[in-house]
């Protein structure tokens, strides 16, 4: 492969050989922003009005906004309803001897709650009623 070297320099020469753009004078600096304080946005500090925590003078922290209120404290639930014992089948929470007192001794207890053939008895959980 052969350089031709006129050829590159002719195409670097047109390269450059461009308008001159010049340089655009920079803009016009903007504006300081306001300080958070300065509600009239005057520029000064109107101690009257914008030293909203009363030091004397205005800074960020009169920027602060009012604390708000404490929350409510909850009132407690209700007490929830008493459950229902194991054996009280027919759930009027009283002792009915006649078909509750499984084991005959005269009283319900949790005695009465388990199955009569003992080993593989079946353990009946009840849910409670609605109140
Ligand atoms: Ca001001
Ligand atoms: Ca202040
Ligand atoms: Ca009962
Ligand atoms: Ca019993």
């Amino acid at each position: 492969m052969t350089i031709n070297t006129p050829r590159i320099v002719a195409l670097a020469l047109a390269a450059c050989a461009g308008t001159d753009q010049g340089f655009v004078a920079d803009g016009v600096d903007g504006m300081n922003g306001l300080a958070c304080w300065d509600l009239d946005e005057s520029g000064d500090c109107f101690t009257a009005v914008e030293d909203i925590n009363g030091d004397g003078e205005c800074s960020v922290l009169d920027c602060r906004g009012e604390d708000g209120s404490d929350g409510v404290v909850a009132l407690d639930g209700s007490p929830g309803v008493d459950g229902i014992h194991c054996w009280d089948i027919d759930e009027n929470y009283e002792c009915n001897v006649d078909t509750e007192d499984q084991n005959g001794d005269g009283e319900c207890s949790q005695i009465d709650c388990i199955s009569a053939n003992g080993l593989n008895g079946e353990q009946v959980h009840r849910a409670r009623p609605e109140p």
